[in-house]
């Protein structure tokens, strides 16, 4: 299986330059100036436009368990939904229900991930603790690929991870060589907050933000940050969605703590009016958490973004359709909580981000591939266009409009949270493995083709830190004659 794309302006996280592209085995195995077209090989016309690597979704929640339903988008519909919109990999999670065997659940989300479209890895969820737990995270990480653990900090009652957990699991993570990651907000408060709201009869979509505030998120952002900070570990904090949490990661990262931000293509583009719409249909489908913000949490998130604060997007994808919804109709509590985007998230940036000049075409590419595939280790298989790198490869056309909306969307549910959003600049060719998965707004995915990819364990990160520890090592005094022994 061979592929040439010709004729195209190569735009990688670190350079834009004129180059043909050559795939053979879902490999790229050559790239240079006005490359000949190999006997048999498909021919891909990249001419005026750019040629990039896939985006990677770092943070999706295809077919979840949930609040008492499944997330109505599947492993197939969903990464064929994401190559559609230019995405080529996603990074889903398992999420063992408490008491229940990581590597239990572990085969479970690897069963149902069989069926994707293009490849695909996962954060496993640490949501309780014992010896048996440790274990596993050895075993996940010596022998099935996982080099990162969630942590959830709220849903209390469900998975939420107290400190107990996050400081045994951050310490395990640390000994293994990975990176531990947090669903930021308190969810003890969140908890309080709730029961005070419902009975003061607010039992609308409009309770939810209100029973999250910014500060339940600066809370749990700085509570992460300080234990990582205490055990040494690097920490990666999802869907950041309020300027509480990014001062917080901004003042570590000051300090030269490893601790990395991700943003959600939502929480930069939509703000917490929608929980105030009369139609109860219309605001509950925007019930996620972190909720959306007030306007000024986007312009600190898209600065925070523009500076290096943060270094990756993502969408959280995690659907649930209008039924679904309306198990919350009495009990903002009860609307399962989650919003889709992953067929959005490249078409929404760009058009927001390059077209607005808040960000380069590198900066483009580097926050929706190339910096997840460096943090969580597998750069420069993917995020990279480079010989040897998987063809993951995306040509995207400046100049494509389209007007976003769930009528029109591949995404299997009824509701788009950018519904009727025009954005300029749209992927025309999707490639996955050297294949055409998507061309001129025909998706070709074929289910099962999708591979799960291994991620080894962060050597670099730990060097980094021991040098670090070594060099601040206090020089051992001899107690007995006071004076520091030869290091
Ligand atoms: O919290 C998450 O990331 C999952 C459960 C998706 N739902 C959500 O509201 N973000
Ligand atoms: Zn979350
Ligand atoms: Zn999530």
């Amino acid at each position: 299986m061979s592929l040439i794309i010709k004729g195209g302006t190569i735009v990688t996280a670190d350079r834009t330059y004129q180059a043909d592209v050559y795939c053979e085995d879902g490999v790229i195995k050559q790239i240079g100036e006005n490359l000949d077209t190999p006997q048999g090989a498909e021919v891909v016309d990249a001419s005026g436009q750019y040629v990039m690597p896939g985006g990677i979704d770092p943070h999706t929640h295809m077919e979840l368990p949930f609040m008492g339903t499944v997330a109505s988008e599947d492993f197939f519909s969903g990464t064929s939904a994401a190559a559609a919109g230019g995405t080529t990999m996603i990074i889903d999670f398992v999420i063992p229900s408490p008491q229940q065997s990581l590597l239990e659940a572990y085969d479970t989300w690897r069963g149902w991930a069989e069926k994707a479209a293009t490849d695909y890895s996962f954060h496993v969820a640490v949501t309780w603790w014992d010896d048996s737990v440790s274990k596993d995270m050895g075993t996940l990480v010596k022998e099935r690929g996982v080099n990162s653990f969630k942590h959830f900090m709220a849903y209390k009652g469900a998975i939420m991870a107290d400190d107990e957990v996050l400081v045994n699991s951050f310490t395990r993570a640390r000994e293994l060589g990975a990176i531990a990651t947090v669903h930021a907000e308190n969810g003890e408060l969140v908890f309080t907050l709730q029961k005070e709201l419902f009975e003061k009869g607010i039992t609308g979509p409009e309770g939810h933000p209100l029973s999250r505030p910014a500060e339940v998120e600066g809370e749990a952002a700085n509570r992460a940050i300080r234990i990582a900070q205490v055990l040494d570990v690097p920490l990666y904090i999802v869907h950041n969605s309020a300027k509480d949490a990014l001062q917080e990661i901004m003042r570590a990262r000051g300090e030269g703590q490893r601790v990395y931000g991700e943003v959600l293509a939502g929480h930069l583009l939509i703000d917490d009016s929608v929980y105030r719409h009369p139609d109860f249909e219309f605001a509950a489908a925007h019930v996620m958490s972190p909720p959306f913000r007030p306007k000024e949490h986007q312009k600190a998130l898209w600065q925070g973004l523009q500076a290096g604060h943060l270094q990756t997007t993502a969408t959280d994808h995690c659907c649930f359709c209008a039924p679904q919804k309306a198990a919350g109709k009495d009990d903002f509590r009860k609307i399962p909580n989650g919003t889709g985007g992953v067929e959005d998230r490249m078409g929404v940036l760009w058009h927001h981000g390059v077209n607005s000049g808040k960000l380069t075409m590198n900066e483009f590419v580097a926050v929706t591939s190339a910096n997840a595939a460096k943090i969580f280790n597998i750069y420069p298989r993917k995020g990279a266009i480079l010989e040897g790198a998987d063809a993951d490869i995306i040509v995207w056309d400046p100049a494509k409009k389209r007007t976003i909306s769930a009528k029109t969307h591949h995404q299997n549910v009824d509701f788009n949270i950018f519904e009727g959003m025009e954005v300029k600049g749209a992927n025309t060719v999707t490639i996955s493995q050297g294949k055409i998965v998507y061309k001129d707004g025909k998706l070709l995915t074929e289910k099962g083709a999708g591979r799960y990819i291994d991620r080894p364990p962060f050597a670099s990160y730990y060097d980094a830190l021991k040098i670090k520890r070594a060099s601040e090592e206090p020089t051992p005094v001899n107690r007995k004659s006071g004076k520091t022994e030869a290091a």
